[in-house]
């Protein structure tokens, strides 16, 4: 399988981006994929008209599975877990849940860590994002409170099994690592770190720095 990721990247950007969520679902499928590397210009990807085709809004992450194209991180590691068996369970209302922690982490979770981290990546040039930032906070607490506490109860979103819906939670926590949220939620850390601690993570991550040609840690 191909998988397009980013091969060069400004260093604010550093193991943020999303490609790390599709190469690590890959290796904890057991998929042997191959990377298609993409410059990220001044533009992002926006320049990139070749790139059109196989990606309408010229993003990564993208694989291609023997000329099946499938954009968009949630839905290409579902397809990851079903093909392979693996990271969800067989039957369908076990199976329902991991969609819902997935969804929740893209749909409820990440817009609003991701203005927080444009608003502590761009400080006070910004300072619409900057004023909305207590407000996403706030907003985060609802979401990450609960969280927390089921997350003193079992070790992973879904119960005691890992699954896709993790890969999914982790890289959306990995925009508020470097802020002062996650420390107010000790189990909902604790999560983070069982979760980048696993050897499938460090090895894309090692590779993913290597790629980039940045030196090791730098994107942890
Ligand atoms: N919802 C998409 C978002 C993809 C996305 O925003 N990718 C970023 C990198 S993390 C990108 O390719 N940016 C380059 C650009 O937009 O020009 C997903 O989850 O896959």
């Amino acid at each position: 399988m191909k998988v397009y990721v980013f091969k060069s990247l400004p260093p604010f950007l550093w193991g943020y981006t999303r490609d790390i969520r599709a190469m690590w679902a890959m290796e904890e499928c057991g998929i042997a994929y191959e990377t298609v590397g993409l410059d990220c210009g001044p533009n992002g990807l926006q320049d990139e008209t070749w790139y059109e085709p196989i990606s309408p809004f010229k993003q990564v992450p993208v694989i291609d599975d023997n000329g099946y194209i499938l954009a968009e991180s949630g839905a290409i590691l579902l397809y990851l877990a079903e093909k392979s068996g693996k990271l969800i369970p067989k039957d369908l209302q076990p199976r329902a849940q991991v969609y819902r922690w997935l969804i929740t982490s893209l749909n409820n979770i990440e817009p609003f860590a991701l203005p927080v981290l444009f608003a502590d990546l761009q400080g006070d040039s910004n300072p619409h994002m900057k004023a909305q930032r207590p407000w996403h906070v706030e907003i985060l607490a609802r979401f990450l409170g609960p969280i927390d506490q089921m997350l003193a109860k079992q070790p992973y979103l879904t119960g005691n099994d890992f699954t896709v819906a993790d890969i999914i939670l982790t890289c959306v926590l990995r925009e508020l690592r470097k802020n002062e949220i996650l420390p107010k939620y000790p189990n909902v850390e604790k999560f983070r770190q069982r979760c980048q601690e696993r050897p499938a993570f460090v090895k894309v991550l090692n590779a993913y720095e290597d790629r980039l040609g940045i030196p090791r840690g730098s994107a942890l």
